[in-house]
């Protein structure tokens, strides 16, 4: 796998692409929380952090807050001490300058609490740090904890993976970062307070979400509570997965002059619709409710079979080609021994999805997240197998192999996982595979540790015909510091009506049982019948 693949794949925009500024303006210096903030500019701590410039900036006020997405976060930002820094500048050896870029937020009330701030694709840029991933309406900056984000190592678009050609620069997005900076930034927050910190924590999606695992499988005396969402965990493997997924649907499409397969007529707006239908048809009331969504996903056995014309291909049923094509890219890619490469897709309602930012799993024509799709109609899997297998920055990046986690367990670390059911770039499967391959590892130790949280129709970290907003930020922290475990969790929408719904630690699921289909009261987790 080339450095340009793993580049596209690890790809994210969690919070990449967040502006560089709350909006509120800087304060002038003054006594109390300012003037110590103003103190800090210009300061060299140990370790070679350079604090680069720290103003106080005022309470912004609810809704007024950029989120990232391009809306705001519902709740205000408390008054805080804005500081930005630079962890070890050097000149690289591309002659580029280096170092890690780090923001951090450190309240006036200050709650005691640390929070380091995952990254998004191939990271490069310092996100705004709120520790607003998972975390309902309410962002860890908001809660008092001091907040810190950083840009891994090197500056560039979230794409950009020239950086990987520095050798310091390329461990650092891998894995040293996560340590570095939030070393560095327990030593600027125990400075700023003058007091220890009483618990530190850690939240992110996607490349965030891979950092978090990597925290809880590499410094696992770093933080007490760790909430990882749909890690990019072993993007050689799921890019490939995509891409030989891909050349299975290319076997049902109509070819070109040269044979190549013309991707936007392999399935019409009809055959999605159709396929739609069906999974809603056989799926969608497991759950009790005929509402759209499939939330019991383990007792759905949608099967394309059901579909397929008596002979041919007509609007209103799918060719036998199409059906083989689905079977085959939905179960995922084996090796030619017969062992997975990857994890299996699984069919839920966000497979038909054909806008933005990422179609769903079923290909549109469109570019996807490698740009134009793949047209050919074959390919050497266990060739690009080896490939990946054999490719270094994979090796070092990947999160998924890695589960004695006795060290993080035993200091009482406590670590949540969250993926949407219809992510198109990580399958939730190959998330929960991890997750079961960890209690396995560790026995009942995980049990006491661990929730994992299924969260139907979302695509990648958020959207979709999904509840995809909750708050997994307060149930880690109350397990960490009350000892309280997580069970079901309220996830919540606006649109397209403001509605409740029951989040359930998965394999359990989240049944309809009788009254206003928009509160979560009427729904219950139920472990699903085999
Ligand atoms: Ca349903």
């Amino acid at each position: 796998m080339s450095m340009k693949m793993l580049s596209l794949a690890a790809l994210l925009l969690t919070s990449a692409a967040m502006p560089d500024a709350f909006g509120a303006r800087p304060q002038a210096a003054q006594a109390g929380p300012a003037g110590r903030c103003a103190a800090l500019a210009g300061q060299r701590l140990g370790d070679g952090i350079e604090i680069r410039g720290a103003a106080h900036v005022g309470a912004a006020a609810p809704g007024t807050v950029s989120n990232g997405f391009g809306g705001f976060i519902a709740s205000g930002v408390p008054a805080h001490c804005r500081v930005e820094g630079m962890i070890d500048a050097r000149k690289g050896a591309d002659g580029k300058p280096y170092g890690i870029g780090f923001a951090i937020a450190l309240p006036d009330d200050w709650n005691g609490r640390f929070l380091l701030q995952g990254g998004g694709g191939l990271n490069g840029s310092v996100p705004v740090p709120l520790g607003n991933v998972a975390a309902g309406d309410l962002p860890a900056i908001a809660r008092g904890f001091a907040v810190i984000a950083h840009d891994s190592g090197h500056k560039g678009a979230v794409f950009d993976s020239s950086f990987m050609a520095d050798q310091r620069a390329a461990l650092d997005f891998a894995e040293a970062s996560v340590r570095t900076v939030a070393l560095a930034g327990k030593a600027i927050t125990t400075s700023f307070y003058g007091k220890p910190i009483a618990h530190s924590y850690m939240t992110g999606c996607s490349t965030g979400g891979r950092e978090g695992m990597l925290a809880s499988q590499r410094y696992p005396e770093l933080f007490d509570g760790i909430v990882v969402g749909a890690p990019a965990m072993r993007t050689g493997d799921s890019n490939l997965a995509i891409h030989w997924a891909q050349v299975q649907f290319n076997q049902a499409a109509p070819r070109d002059k040269d044979g190549l397969a013309i991707v936007s007529q392999i399935f019409s707006a009809s055959d999605r619709k159709l396929i739609l239908k069906g999974m809603l048809d056989q799926c969608d009331a497991l759950d009790g409710l005929a509402d759209g969504m499939i939330m019991n996903r383990a007792q759905c056995n949608f099967q394309p079979a059901k579909l397929q014309c008596k002979s041919g291909k007509a609007d209103g049923c799918l060719s036998k080609a199409q059906v083989t094509a689905l079977d085959r890219a939905f179960a995922g890619p084996k090796d030619a021994a017969g062992y997975p490469v990857y994890a299996p897709v699984p069919y839920d309602t966000g497979i038909v999805y054909t806008g933005a930012p990422v179609p769903g799993y079923l290909p549109t024509g469109a570019p996807g997240i490698f740009g134009p799709a793949p047209r050919e109609l074959t390919m050497d899997l266990d060739a690009q197998v080896q490939a990946v297998r054999a490719d270094a920055v994979q090796r070092l990046t990947d999160t998924h192999v890695w589960t004695n986690l006795n060290t993080f367990l035993g200091r009482g670390g406590k670590i949540l996982f969250y993926h949407g059911v219809s992510d198109a770039w990580f399958s939730s499967e190959a998330t929960w595979d991890y997750w079961q391959r960890a209690r396995t590892a560790n026995g009942a130790a995980w049990d006491d540790a661990s929730r994992f949280y299924m969260v139907p129709g979302m695509a990648h970290c958020a959207g979709g015909n999904a509840f995809d907003n909750f708050d997994l930020l307060g149930p880690v922290m109350d397990w960490v510091e009350k000892g309280k475990a997580p069970e079901t969790i309220p996830a919540w929408r606006q649109t397209p009506a403001k509605a409740e719904r029951p989040m359930c630690p998965h394999p359990s699921y989240a049944h309809y049982v009788g009254g206003d289909t928009a509160r979560a009261g009427s729904f219950e987790c139920r472990v699903p019948k085999r």
